[in-house]
């Protein structure tokens, strides 16, 4: 039996007036995509509180758009890297990337359900514009050559640090060579979070996007790790079409059809990604132009993102049916037939609740609803297994792995296991 109760209870008590921080001690701030996928799980029973979230996270946008993927609203010596490494020059302090965008999607869930009417389509309202200005901005600076796939500069953007599919990319930038402590150790066993090797190479990003003033043009043509993260592609795209449909009932007419010319661009360069042999979207290396030929969960979300067309998704479904088949626990991050997969490594295996939810919501939009209620019963398994919220779990045995009462977790559970 899943305990709803302490799902809620986890909310309220990562809750730091205002803004909801993943799990206590090892994320400290609040985080972008985190921070809209709890936000529905706040919705499901304090409409008020998730509405907050929202404007508390908005208020840290900058002025070109970006929605930074950290807002660092207190210090905390908990967390490594803090806000003097990134360099933000921000009216709230923040790091200086972003991570899929997922609230507009959010907002227009909320919108759907909520019981206060008049008080939530002000909400709604009022973030409308700056949603639409964070859209500009993954399309304007994430892809100034306007090839219709957004790209990033980060593992960290994707949200998926530590994907196999970074492995190839990663490799080819510099490694930091001064002495830092991260911090995220001293929370989680090393086994299930990314290597030294991989931290050096992240902090080297992190310089590189300061020492060239955040400009999109310099980092398009300079930067060592420039990846096409078909995660972000597909959840921008998904979110623009809710945008669209925000936009045309508030009167936002303005901004509809260069979104929708955003969207043509995008459906017609996916195909790039395409692989048969794979079944799948893969990602795509910008710097060598090759695809990344590692079959993650990633690959699976044009379902989420309507992107795929009907024989493409058939053809994904049939892959999630093995893949479930060769995951002993739900939905594996990493294909477990893979070299690279570890069932307990952070992206590189476990199971992550936010993720399925995408890909059954996606497969239910195709008509494979006996599909997607089998990810969705397998998923909940993880949960009963583990008894409790945990950043991600084993795919292997079930158990719950990295940070314990996490708030997205939780909040899935309120939102989507519960339904
Ligand atoms: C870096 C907060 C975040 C998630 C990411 C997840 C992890 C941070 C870290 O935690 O990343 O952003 O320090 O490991 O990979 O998806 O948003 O839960």
């Amino acid at each position: 039996m899943i305990d709803f109760d302490a799902a809620r209870a986890i909310l309220r008590s990562n809750d730091l007036g205002g803004y909801t921080v993943p799990t206590r001690g090892l994320y400290p701030f609040q985080w972008n995509w985190d921070s809209a996928i709890t936000a529905l799980g706040w919705h499901r029973f304090d409409e008020g509180r998730a509405w907050r979230e929202a404007r508390t996270m908005f208020s840290g946008q900058w002025d070109n758009g970006l929605l930074p993927h950290i807002l660092f609203h207190h210090e905390a010596d908990s967390y490594f890297p803090g806000s003097e490494i990134w360099g933000a020059n921000s009216r709230i302090p923040s790091s200086t990337i972003s991570q899929p965008p997922v609230w507009a999607l959010a907002v227009a869930r909320m919108l759907e359900r909520s019981s206060a009417g008049d008080a939530a389509r002000a909400e709604a309202r009022g973030l409308l514009p700056k949603i639409v200005a964070h859209h500009r901005w993954w399309y304007r600076d994430r892809d100034p050559g306007g090839s219709g796939l957004v790209e990033s500069y980060h593992p960290w953007e994707s949200g998926m640090d530590n994907s196999p599919a970074w492995d190839g990319p990663l490799a080819r930038v510099p490694r930091v060579e001064w002495e830092y402590q991260r911090r995220d150790l001293g929370h989680v066993d090393q086994a299930q979070r990314p290597s030294r090797r991989e931290y050096d190479r992240y902090l080297y990003l992190i310089e590189f996007l300061k020492h060239n003033e955040f400009d999109p043009c310099r980092l398009s043509a300079g930067s060592p790790y420039r990846v096409v993260d078909i995660a972000t592609v597909s959840i921008l795209h998904r979110a623009t079409r809710e945008l669209i449909g925000l936009c045309r009932q508030f009167d936002l007419e303005s901004a509809v059809a260069e979104l929708e010319a955003e969207l043509a661009r995008t459906q017609q360069a996916v195909n790039a990604c395409w692989s048969a042999e794979h079944r799948c979207f893969l990602n795509l290396d910008k710097v060598s132009g090759a695809p990344l030929r590692e079959r993650t969960t990633a690959t699976l979300l044009p379902l989420f993102g309507l992107l795929a067309d009907a024989e493409q998704a058939s053809q994904m479904a049939a892959l999630v049916e093995e893949w479930l088949t060769a995951s002993r626990f739900s939905l594996a991050s990493t294909h477990p037939e893979s070299p690279r997969y570890e069932s307990q490594r952070y992206w590189r295996g476990p199971v992550w609740l936010h993720i399925n939810w995408m890909i059954a919501d996606g497969l239910r939009a195709y008509g494979f609803d006996d599909l997607a209620a089998r990810v969705k019963a397998e998923t909940r398994r993880c949960v009963e297994a583990a008894g409790g919220y945990f950043e991600y779990y084993c795919s292997r045995t079930g158990k719950g792995c990295g940070g314990g009462d996490f708030s997205w977790t939780a909040a899935v559970a309120l939102f989507w296991l519960a339904d």
